[in-house]
């Protein structure tokens, strides 16, 4: 059986590598002509752990092949990306695109899967998308048990960057429908590869899980976030304080940061806002509380600076989190900028994962330096990241400096 995945991503290469190797003929499909000679030269684009042996031995077997144009097949997978637009609203423009690439190739009986995180209703907009194309094809509508000529579902992928190829398979899955028989159609492909549970649903609620799963992530850290700011104001270690407080058998506080980053919890809350804008209160003061935390930040920083007219500071990490090269939506990267803005020639920045400073960096006198190095020039140390390869340091390596642990990472 061949399956055609439409976005090879985050999410969509790893999918694609993953099925290839349940023995899957997959054909990944995308827009850009450089991944798609990456691929089929059986290497990668991004960087996951795992990923590259997987797509290598995929592609050697030659069950992994990679194409700019959908083939016709069995299976069809929507990985592609659903960004936020300029007013926190969502935009599924590629989730349509890629439908009205699929819609052409359709034969009855093929079945069609979103795993784009979407805002509610997206997979009947495709379904209508499809109708309108190929009016030969009965479409299954939302609910309506008399079914179609294809199956229609929404199953959000729920994989964590930097374990992305081990969740793949052993997380339990929403699999929602447009009808109870696009659901199980759908189901037949996930228990292919997938060790945890195959949950049936319809598409709404498959849409609304996705999203609300993101939120529930993104309220607990900003309540997190939020103390850390309450702790600073009334003078009191945030970091003793979770400590103990999650000692109690019913309380789980999650970690304080320099604010939240990555594409999905800094994103899909909006995507619930913005369905019910009025209601959706909590869910966007945590958004707010959690994009302000950045500034803060950004704040206490600069108070660090000022302090000394020449000093040096030493960044360590611009990664959106721990031990992973991914600088989207990163809130340490956007710090570092702007302070790089003012003060760049005193700024070393210590990113193991980079070989080069990203382009706000470009004319600021920034340098990109080794830890080793930057602690011996640096008199303010700030950490941003809390890598592997910081961990080793401890509260007596920074005695005579200026330190601000955005991570608590000293304080464990
Ligand atoms: N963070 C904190 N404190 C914490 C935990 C995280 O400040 O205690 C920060 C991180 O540093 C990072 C951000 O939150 O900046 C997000 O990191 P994350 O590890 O919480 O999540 P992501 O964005 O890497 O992946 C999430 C996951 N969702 C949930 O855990 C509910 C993943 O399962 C989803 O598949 C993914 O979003 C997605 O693609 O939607």
């Amino acid at each position: 059986h061949q399956i055609a995945v439409i976005g090879l991503g985050y999410i969509g290469l790893p999918t694609a590598a993953v099925l290839a190797s349940y023995g899957w003929n997959v054909c990944g499909v995308d827009v850009s002509e450089k991944v798609v000679e990456t691929v089929n030269a059986g290497g990668v684009h991004i960087e996951e752990r795992d990923l590259d042996q997987l797509v290598r031995s995929a592609t050697e077997t030659g069950r992994l092949t990679a194409s700019t144009t959908v083939p016709t097949a069995h299976y069809y997978m929507i990985a592609v990306p659903t960004p936020l637009s300029d007013n926190n609203t969502p935009d599924i423009g590629y989730v349509e695109a890629a439908a009205r690439a699929i819609a052409p190739q359709i034969l009855p009986g093929a079945c069609i899967i979103i795993e784009s995180t979407s805002p509610v209703g997206t997979t009947e907009k495709v379904a209508d998308i499809i109708a309108g194309m190929r009016p030969d094809i009965k479409v299954p509508a939302f609910g309506d048990a008399s079914g179609g000529d294809i199956a229609l579902a929404y199953c959000p992928e729920r994989v964590l960057p930097g374990k992305i190829v081990h969740e793949l398979v052993a997380n339990d899955r929403v699999i929602g429908g447009m009808t109870p028989a696009c659901a199980e159609r759908a189901v037949g492909l996930y228990k292919s590869f997938v060790e945890g549970d195959c949950l049936m649903t319809n598409s709404r609620i498959a849409e609304t899980v996705k999203l609300v799963e993101n939120s529930f992530r993104d309220v607990n850290i900003a309540f997190a976030n939020e103390l850390s700011m309450i702790a600073d104001e009334i003078g009191v270690d945030v970091w003793d304080v979770i400590r103990l407080a999650n000692r109690h058998p019913r309380v789980n506080i999650l970690q304080p940061g320099p604010g939240v980053g990555g594409h999905c919890i800094a994103v899909d809350p909006w995507f619930l806002v913005a369905g019910a804008p009025k209601t959706a209160k909590l869910v966007r003061t945590a958004r707010e509380v959690n994009d302000h935390k950045a500034q803060h930040t950004e704040q206490r920083i600069r108070g660090l600076l000022s302090v000394t007219a020449d000093s040096k500071i030493a960044v360590l990490g611009l990664a959106f989190k721990p031990d992973i090269d991914d600088f989207r939506e990163s809130p340490a990267l956007e710090i570092a900028e702007n302070l790089a803005k003012d003060c760049g020639d005193r700024m070393l920045v210590v990113e193991p994962f980079t070989d080069t400073l990203p382009h706000g960096f470009s004319g600021t006198g920034a340098k990109l330096t080794t830890l080793d190095e930057a602690l011996l020039a640096a008199e303010i140390v700030v950490v941003l990241v809390d890598h592997t390869a910081f961990k080793h340091l401890t509260p007596s390596d920074l005695a005579n400096k200026i330190t601000l642990d955005t991570r608590g990472m000293l304080n464990r």
